[in-house]
């Protein structure tokens, strides 16, 4: 009994199986970050090769199975049968088996190097190129063209080739945008290449970009975003990252009225400048009229509330557009899959209520530990290398390697205590009375602690930095 019905549920389950491969192969729309997709000449290429190859298998496959089931049923012992006839070399027969997988192998092998070949080619000499520098556990992005530097979101256009020159500033890494192109690894010492053209058909989208070569603790949270858009988006994009820091915020009443100390007028006069350089604060729409007229400090169209006032509610997303000089992928269009859901610890909060000055954050900022670490072009204090440029940190949707939203609470908690949220990172614990987890102290006013209030001051601040 048992023997004729194993068999059979044996192929039932294997049909099951394949059933269920085949039904999840289905649609691409759910798997955004698949590689089969035509969304790049190199993608389109791999998935040529790749369905070239899953055919050619396929037939050989289907072939030696079915052979392979004749001789079994049509050979197989019967009662009675004589011993088969014993056969030593078949010239006709080994010549076959030699030259069919010889030539099946030409098949494969032709498709194979041409692809190779094409993809590892040097990009078009009027390619875009952008720097690729892997830190332990952020991406930093230049584009020498521009005289660009950002972190962790990457703006190329759709129908541009995109040349990457990846080096890494310790380990090695690894860059991939998995729905746009292959990977390739970041060395030590070496730069490496990859290029590829975004469809021109693509426009305005958002992909994830991951490390996909272990780097150390916190490897699994060095994510990045690649924003796909038309080419007048690019240069939107472009012309706002190169101005100088968009820190337009009028001063608090107060101050403005009547400085209490040469302190205050000089900061006063440092925001004054940076406001008044060419299109720092722009009343433009997202897609950016790039000629708005300069707007003199203290006059500022819509940064005196929005930037000077950091809500605190969670999950407050950085002020719309509007107050931006370029051009800026809209949050609102971000796919849920591209929107960092990341816990941040229990424990680990800012007091309520706190109402931000982004005029006071600059001071604060300028003074603390962050300028050792931190570039912000407009702020002469700042410039610091080792962490991500914060010039145009306002403008970005997401910090610390897509691993959290780029709204007020997380950029506080960030600040007060970034080891905390995110394993291994040289970013200290700078919260007052905050445990540092790496340096197993706690954070004092003598080692430069910061308070709530100021946290919060310099959050108003960079939010200001669009
Ligand atoms: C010892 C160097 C160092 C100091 C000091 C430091 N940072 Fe950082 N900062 C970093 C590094 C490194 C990262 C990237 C960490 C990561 O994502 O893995 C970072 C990330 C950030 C980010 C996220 C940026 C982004 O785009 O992802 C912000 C915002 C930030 N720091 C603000 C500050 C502020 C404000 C201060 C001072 C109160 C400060 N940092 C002090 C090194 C430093
Ligand atoms: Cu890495």
């Amino acid at each position: 009994m048992t023997r004729i019905h194993r068999p059979r549920r044996l192929a039932l389950l294997a049909l099951a199986g394949v059933a269920a491969l085949a039904l999840a192969a289905c649609s691409s729309a759910d798997y955004p970050n698949s590689i089969f997709t035509k969304n790049s000449d190199t993608n389109t290429d791999i998935g040529h090769l790749f369905n070239r190859l899953f055919l050619f298998g396929t037939i050989v496959f289907v072939l030696v199975e079915a052979l392979l089931l004749y001789v079994i049923m049509k050979f197989r012992r019967k009662p009675d049968h004589p011993e088969p006839e014993h056969v030593h070399g078949n010239t006709t027969l080994e010549v076959l088996w030699t030259a069919i997988p010889a030539v099946i192998l030409i098949f494969i092998a032709v498709p194979t190097v041409r692809t190779i070949f094409r993809t590892q080619a040097k990009a078009r000499p009027n390619a875009l190129t952008v720097e690729v520098i892997g830190h332990q556990w952020w991406w930093e992005f230049r584009y020498p063209e521009y005289k660009i530097t950002t972190a962790n979101e990457l703006y190329i256009p759709a129908g541009r080739t995109v040349n990457f020159e990846l080096k890494t500033a310790d380990v090695i890494h690894s860059f991939w945008i998995p729905a746009l192109s292959g990977k390739r690894d970041v060395m030590p010492n070496h730069t490496n290449f990859i290029w590829f053209t975004p469809d021109s058909a693509l426009g305005a989208q958002v992909w994830n970009g991951h490390c996909a070569e272990y780097c150390g603790t916190s490897h699994a949270n060095m994510k990045f975003r690649a924003y796909t858009v038309t080419a007048e988006q690019f240069d939107s994009w472009v012309r706002g990252q190169q101005a100088v820091a968009a820190f337009g915020a009028a001063p608090s009443p107060a101050q403005s009225a009547a400085p209490t100390s040469p302190g205050d007028s000089a900061a006063a006069r440092a925001t004054a400048s940076q406001a008044g350089a060419p299109a720092a604060v722009t009343p433009s729409s997202a897609a950016g009229s790039q000629q708005a007229p300069t707007v003199p400090a203290g006059a500022a169209p819509g940064a005196a509330p929005g930037a000077a006032g950091a809500q605190l509610a969670a999950g407050t997303p950085n002020a719309p557009a509007a107050t931006t000089a370029g051009y800026v992928f809209p949050v609102e269009n971000m796919p849920l899959h591209t929107r960092p859901q990341t816990p941040t610890p229990d424990g680990l909060s800012i007091a309520a209520g706190l109402q931000g000055d982004a005029t006071r954050g600059q001071q604060v900022y300028s003074r603390s530990a962050c300028i050792g670490c931190h570039f912000i072009n407009g702020n002469p204090s700042s410039m610091g290398q080792l962490g991500p440029n914060l010039t145009h940190v306002g403008s970005r949707h997401t910090i610390a390697g897509g691993l959290f939203p780029n709204d007020a609470r997380h950029l506080a908690l960030w600040i007060k205590n970034a080891r905390w949220m995110k394993p291994g990172v040289s970013m200290p614990t700078l919260g007052l009375n905050q445990r540092d987890p790496i340096m197993k102290s706690t954070v004092t006013k003598a080692t430069g602690g910061l308070s709530d209030q100021e946290i919060v001051d310099i959050v108003a601040y960079l939010q200001a930095l669009k």
